[in-house]
């Protein structure tokens, strides 16, 4: 096996179980549809203690020149590695006809991204969790303090109520929760 710079031994089938939250975002017409259509998927496949956080409505990132996104958090509780976490949610994408572009950053219909798993560090050549920009960004925050407000991130060691604090406001999002029921109805 090759050896990969700073590899977690963590990324193994038999990790144990531990709560893994994933943050899920779109910016292209149906958002909703694509936001529930990904919920729906993930709980179907990890239905265990499955909850989804608010789903908020979002400036792009940066300032670049898109239409606005709506993002949310799930957790659940699984055993399964980062890389067959990493499979199951590409699978996913594809099947909702997220087209890969060139373009970093491009416009999505759907993009789900692993920000933390349990308090698991993975450094491989196809996954970095927790996600390498979850510090920067209140579309993942916000949401995450739904589903946890005592959460500390373990890489950092910080609380993310401390974190979304620290943002700047040139890199800000502004998440405004929007009124939806049908987004959250699958949580316990
Ligand atoms: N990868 C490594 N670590 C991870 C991880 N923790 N989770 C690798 C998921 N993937 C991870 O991902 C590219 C590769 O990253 C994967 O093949 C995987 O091996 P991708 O989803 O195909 O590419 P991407 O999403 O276009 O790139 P990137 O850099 O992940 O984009 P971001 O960072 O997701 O940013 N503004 C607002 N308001 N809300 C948003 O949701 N999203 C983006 C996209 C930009 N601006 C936004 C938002
Ligand atoms: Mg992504």
């Amino acid at each position: 096996m090759p050896k990969t710079k700073g590899t977690s031994q963590k990324d193994k089938r038999d990790s144990g179980l531990r709560t893994v939250y994933l943050a899920l975002g779109s910016n292209i017409p149906p958002r909703k549809y694509y936001m529930l259509e990904s919920i729906k998927a993930l709980h179907k496949w990890n239905p265990d203690r499955f909850r989804v956080s608010k789903c908020y409505v979002t400036r792009p990132y940066m300032g670049l020149d898109q239409a606005a996104y709506f993002n949310c958090c799930v957790s659940f509780q699984t055993g399964v590695s980062g890389i067959e976490l990493l499979h199951t949610i590409k699978q996913i994408e594809d099947n909702l006809g997220r087209k890969r572009e060139a373009v970093k950053w491009g416009v999505r219909s759907i993009d789900i991204d692993i920000l933390f798993m349990g308090s698991d560090i993975i450094d491989i050549p196809d996954l970095t969790v927790p996600h390498y920009d979850v510090s920067n960004r209140d579309f993942f925050l916000m949401p995450m303090l739904d589903l946890d407000k005592t959460f500390v991130n373990p890489r950092t060691k910080m609380l993310l109520s401390e974190e979304i604090e620290k943002i700047p406001q040139n890199s800000r999002t502004y998440p405004k929760a929007i009124r939806t029921t049908k987004l959250c109805e699958l949580n316990n």
